[in-house]
Order: structure tokens, then C-alpha cells, then sequence
């Protein structure tokens, strides 16, 4: 229950998000900014001495779910005074955020805050900006360690892996062929997560076969045809699991409307407001997800104590996160939000993102 009840900013996700979203649009503005930095600058000039040009990279943009984690992102920026400002490919490929990595280099931002492609893709371009002394963190999706300062991590990969298994063995009564539709091939987050699942599959789950992963590159379309594709290929299908939020709506809208729904049960990560008619339609029973806003946010407050040089990465490092309260760098320089959670009709109406 940790994810409605964490913060207030669970429970008012709708408002939160609205009001960010709001703030992230006037921060493109000089003069709003200003405002913001001079608010900011209450504590101390600290606004004024340190770079809080903060620059978000999602995976691409249109993805409700970056927009989402963004918008929290923006949400804490206005609070401590800094610039926010978001860039990102069209298509969520290795080496597309590259271009915009140098770009942020040359323009002198204090961070870039990235969910990585690849986990090498972008290596060396990060290497770049921290040489230049931008602060590197990735979030949601983690480039190789040794390319950033920290990793901000939704959940552990045993975590969301383990839920995601357990739904869908539920739902299918333990047995018969899954499939899963991942988002791009090279995406390290899903890469990590599918692994631990074909784990606990093999471990826990002997009547249940992993015949297939497919990857529909967080494109909606290319979901979308996937999963008709395969669904022709196993006719014996009885599951569908994506660790995507655009893979797993593409895929209940293609089932919603065709023979195989109620009869192949869907689950994986998705948004509720982009699963929430699939839910009631009785296409999904349930999946699982974090608050992106909440990761996001604390994204961006880590960013904050990089720059500002509270913290460095090293573990056992704390610093303070707003709203969220006081977070510690782990393992591998890598700071967790919390736990999974799992929607379903019951409470899918309490979240509006
Ligand atoms: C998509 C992206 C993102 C992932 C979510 C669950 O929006 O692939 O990286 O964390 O799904």
C-alpha cells in the first residue's frame, strides 16, 4: 500500500501533475523562470550560484508515462527554483538521444536527467557532459554505471519482475503459453526485467511456457501489430505479459475489440488513465506500475544535490527530496523510489495519470 500512501503527492497525482504540467509550460518562459530562480534564491542565493538548469531526456517523447514522470520532474524544478526543460527523440532507438546529450553539453545546463535507449549507446556523450560538469542522472531506464552520477531506480528488478509473473500466472491459472511485448530490444530496464522474469518462470512456474519476446519500440503501431501478430503465430496463447506502458495499451486496445478477449488475459506496466477502459471493458483484470510523477520528482531533487554538491554518488549519501523526504544512495550508486503496485477495477478510479 506504500504507493498511494507515501506521500500526499500519491493522492493527489491529478492536481500535482495538472499543476506541473502548467509550470513546466511557463518554464519555457524567461521571464516566469526569473520568477522562479528569484523565488529560489530565498534560500541563501543558493539559486543564483548554482546551474538548476535541469534538462530532461525521456526515452522519446509522446509517451504518456514520460510525461507523467516529467511533469513531476517540473514540479519539483519550480519548487527549488531552478529551470526545467525537457528534449527527446521521436523514436525511442539505441543512439537517438545522443544529439540532444551534446546539445545540453554545449548549452551548459547544471543536469541532464535521462532514461537511457541503450545502456551504451549514450556512454561516452554523457562521459562528455560530466567532463564539461554536468550532473548526469538516469532514471527509469539506467545507462552502464560508470556514465552517470546516479541511477534513480522505480523499484527493484526482482520487484517488478515478480509482480508481473504473479499476475499473469494468476490470470491464466498457472499454465499454458505467454508471450511478452517489450518496448525496444536494446531498452535496459525491460531487458532487466524480462531476464528476471524468464527466471522465476523457469524457477517457480514449470507449466507455464515463455514462447516468445516481441518489442514494439514504445511505438503504439508497431505494439499494436505485434500483438496481432502474436496472436496469429501461438494460436494455444493464453497470456500476454509488457513491461511497457505504450506496449501493454497498444495491446489491450488491439484485444479489446478482438475474439481473443477475456480468452488471452493481458497484464504487464501500464498508466491507469491509459488502461483504466480496458479494465472496466473486463479486457485486463489487473497490472502494476509506480507514480512516475514521484519518480520524476525525485529525480530532479537528486539532480539538486548533485549540483549543489551535497551528495556525490557515494553510498550512504542522503539528501533531502521535498515532499518525498530524505532518500539514501545505495549500492552501485543507485537510489530506489519504492515498491510496484497493482491496479485493478477496485482501485483504478482513485488515480488519475
Ligand atoms: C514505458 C517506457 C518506460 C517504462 C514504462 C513502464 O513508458 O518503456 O521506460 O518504465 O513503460
Amino acid at each position: 500500500m506504500k504507493f498511494p500512501t507515501k506521500t500526499t503527492r500519491g493522492g493527489v497525482v491529478a492536481a500535482v501533475a495538472a499543476l506541473a504540467l502548467v509550470l513546466a509550460g511557463c518554464s519555457s518562459s524567461d521571464d516566469d523562470t526569473d520568477a522562479g530562480a528569484t523565488a529560489g534564491g530565498g534560500d541563501d542565493g543558493m539559486a543564483t550560484e548554482a546551474n538548476l538548469d535541469i534538462v530532461f531526456l525521456p526515452k522519446n517523447l509522446g509517451n504518456a508515462y514520460f510525461d507523467t514522470s516529467n511533469a513531476g520532474g517540473a514540479d519539483a524544478i519550480a519548487e527549488f527554483g531552478g529551470s526545467y526543460s525537457e528534449v527527446g527523440p521521436q523514436e525511442a532507438s539505441p543512439d537517438a538521444q545522443v544529439s540532444y546529450i551534446n546539445t545540453a553539453t554545449q548549452q551548459g545546463v547544471g543536469a541532464l536527467v535521462v532514461s537511457a535507449n541503450d545502456p551504451a549507446a549514450i556512454c561516452d556523450a554523457l562521459n562528455e557532459a560530466r567532463d564539461a560538469g554536468v550532473k548526469v542522472v538516469t532514471f527509469d531506464s539506467d545507462t552502464n554505471p560508470e556514465c552517470r552520477d546516479l541511477f534513480i531506480n522505480q523499484a527493484t528488478a526482482e520487484g517488478i519482475a515478480r509482480i508481473q509473473v504473479d499476475l499473469i500466472a494468476e490470470q491464466i491459472g498457472d499454465a499454458g503459453q505467454v508471450a511478452v511485448l517489450s518496448a525496444s530490444a536494446n531498452a535496459t530496464n525491460q531487458n532487466a526485467w524480462i531476464e528476471m522474469m524468464e527466471e522465476m518462470l523457469a524457477a517457480d512456474h514449470p507449466d507455464i511456457e515463455l514462447v516468445e519476446v516481441v518489442y514494439g519500440d514504445d511505438d503504439d503501431q508497431t505494439s499494436f501489430d505485434k500483438t496481432a501478430a502474436l496472436l496469429q503465430t501461438y494460436p494455444d496463447l493464453k497470456g500476454i505479459i509488457s513491461p511497457t506502458t505504450v506496449g501493454v495499451s497498444a495491446a489491450a486496445r488491439y484485444l479489446s475489440t478482438s475474439e481473443y478477449k477475456g480468452q488471452v488475459m493481458l497484464t504487464g506496466l501500464g498508466t491507469p488513465n491509459q488502461m483504466r477502459a480496458y479494465v472496466e471493458d473486463g479486457t485486463v483484470e489487473a497490472f502494476a506500475l509506480w507514480n512516475p510523477a514521484d519518480l520524476g520528482y525525485l529525480a530532479a531533487y537528486a539532480a539538486k544535490a548533485l549540483i549543489e554538491g551535497d551528495i556525490t554518488g557515494a553510498e550512504g549519501d542522503t539528501f533531502e527530496a521535498g515532499d518525498l523526504g530524505s532518500y539514501t544512495v545505495g549500492a552501485d550508486a543507485t537510489v530506489l523510489l519504492g515498491d510496484p503496485y497493482v491496479f485493478d477495477a477496485d482501485n483504478i478510479g482513485d488515480f488519475d495519470f
